[in-house]
């Protein structure tokens, strides 16, 4: 009979039939200052006007892990700031090279905020692809295929969605990094 709660907990997990509450989905968005115009040697960078900054967006779903809240087929919009322009190349994970085709947003599951994983993948097939995990809207709200500038940006970009698939686990986590240049 010891083993009884812990079915139970089970069962509730299948059977979902309580709502999220506030704050369960919880995200946490920093900015890191990569580079500046300047490019001094012993100052820390700046955010000027031409500094290239990543975002980084730890998402968690804080629900208990036998809530019976199931969280799944989850979209998170991030509006871009007025003074920032997306970069739209594939982005670096190692810190100094690209990695052929892995797109503009570097999607690292779990070990944040000492979560565990949220068991969704978040995939980027091309730039045109409307099936993959990755979205771009403009000014306008409209579905858009980026095309990188000289530079490697695309000022039109205002909004990113990504749609991971698919079970947020409760208690998990996962972040999100993509590079902007402030204009
Ligand atoms: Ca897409």
């Amino acid at each position: 009979m010891k083993r009884l709660p812990l079915l139970l907990g089970i069962l509730a997990a299948l059977i979902p039939t309580a709502a999220l509450a506030a704050g369960e989905i919880t995200a946490t968005k920093t900015a890191t200052v990569i580079s500046d115009t300047l490019g001094l040697l012993l100052v820390p960078p700046k955010a000027l006007t031409g500094s290239v900054v990543d975002y980084k967006i730890v998402f968690a779903n804080t629900a208990g892990t036998f809530s019976g809240k199931l969280v799944r087929n989850v979209a998170m919009e991030d509006p871009l700031p007025a003074n920032v322009i997306l970069r739209v190349a594939d982005i670096n994970s190692s810190g100094t090279t690209a990695t052929a085709n892995n797109g503009p947003i570097e999607f690292s599951d779990g070990g944040l905020l000492g979560l565990g994983g949220s068991g969704m993948t978040c995939n980027f097939v091309s730039w045109a692809d409307t099936t993959d995990c990755i979205e771009f809207y403009d000014t306008n709200g409209n579905l858009i295929t980026p095309v990188a500038d000289a530079n490697g940006y695309d000022a039109r970009v205002r909004k990113i969605r990504i749609k991971p698939v698919t079970t947020f686990n409760n208690g998990g986590s996962f972040q999100i990094r993509y590079r902007v240049k402030i204009t």
